[in-house]
């Protein structure tokens, strides 16, 4: 059977060139900052992001983590939007490894209103926790990969400055908001004093995210990662399709969000889903007017070939590299088919 598997952009396999660079990469012990490759790596991260240095990390998950961990102290309150991956999708680990109090906030797309930070962000008291940082999701999955801009990100980063908070953005797909945006990724997260990208994702190297920051938060992040088992020792093997993903395959991505874009539209039409406006590479419908749940729908897709991820009332499909135009096209036939049958019983 035909398989289009729109579950994730984390199933991006590695290129042959990605797969040559890891037999061939020099290597050392990472741990003693010995790894060529990585040292490369690191550097080259922190070029693209504007920041003075970079730190390989295992997932995006150990990013976020290892960032809050550096930002914060236990006990410390922390400003999260209410759908962020790192509160909803961290396995409990802000509570039971960082120690922090997550406070959620609404958000307009993932962007927090500022008043609405001004607010809840409250001034130092014997009785509160301490506020120490706002985190932002940049682009936004559960908001449908929406795109925060430049301004915005400004305006949130201004608020947490006058409250003299740290900002860290979870930029897994930080690339996919640069590219929509048509902006050098630095545009976006100048304002933040860390940030996490991955390239395991639509840049689709096998494993690894990357944070980037001051040589102080880095260096304090080294130390962090060490603490959560991240050290790595001949990680080159994870750095050299790293760096091909962050040399070759941004640009790309335009493929991945004119795809996600033709398959939202074909759907609209079809007149039966709720879809969030679609930005970048990811779709996210409900199915109010269809009458069965999102997992009941996700399991009739995979009769025919079509792999989506579903949670509670919603469907997510993500574009990527190994989806094709055709793959949409067969992708669109196959769900109108199910909708028409689904319709007539
Ligand atoms: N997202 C994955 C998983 O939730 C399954 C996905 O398929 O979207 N931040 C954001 C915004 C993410 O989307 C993800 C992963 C992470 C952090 C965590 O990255 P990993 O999976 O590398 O730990």
């Amino acid at each position: 059977m035909r398989i289009v598997d729109l579950r994730s952009d984390t199933k991006t396999l590695p290129t042959e060139e990605m797969l040559r660079a890891i037999c061939t990469a020099e290597l050392g012990d990472d741990v003693d900052r010995e790894d060529p490759t990585v040292n490369r790596l690191e550097e080259l991260a922190a070029k693209k992001l504007g920041k003075e240095a970079g730190l390989l990390v295992t997932s995006g998950t150990q990013g976020n983590l290892v960032s809050i961990m550096t930002h914060t102290n236990q006990g410390d309150e922390i400003f999260v939007e209410k759908y962020s991956h790192l509160y909803t999708n961290d396995s409990g680990a802000l509570s039971a490894i960082v120690g922090c109090i997550p406070r959620t906030l609404e958000s307009n797309r993932g962007v927090i209103n500022p008043e609405e930070l001004n607010k809840a962000i409250r001034s130092p008291n014997i009785h509160f926790a301490k506020p120490t940082l706002v985190c932002i999701e940049n682009t936004h999955n559960r908001w449908g990969g929406a795109v925060i801009r430049p301004e915005q990100v400004k305006a949130m980063v201004e608020v947490a400055r006058d409250h003299k908070l740290a900002v860290h953005c979870d930029g897994a797909r930080i690339f996919n908001a640069a590219v929509a945006l048509k902006t050098d990724v630095k545009n976006l997260v100048k304002d933040c004093d860390s940030v996490m990208f991955c390239v395991s994702k639509g840049l689709s190297a096998p494993i690894g995210s990357l944070l980037g920051g001051d040589e102080e938060f880095i260096d304090k992040a080294r130390q962090n990662r060490k603490l959560l088992g991240g050290g790595m020792r001949q990680a080159g093997i994870i750095a050299a399709p790293a760096i091909i993903a962050i040399e070759n395959m941004v640009d790309r991505l335009r493929e991945d969000h004119e795809n996600a874009r033709i398959l939202a539209e074909e759907m609209a039409q079809i007149g039966v889903f709720d879809l969030l406006p679609v930005e970048t590479n990811i779709i996210i419908f409900e199915l109010n007017r269809l009458g069965i749940s999102a997992p009941e729908f996700a399991n009739i897709l995979k009769t025919k070939g079509i792999l989506a991820y579903s949670r509670e009332q919603i469907v997510r499909f993500v574009t990527h590299r190994g989806v094709t135009r055709d793959d949409v096209e067969y992708a669109l036939v196959q769900i109108e088919d199910i909708v028409n049958t689904l319709v007539k019983s």
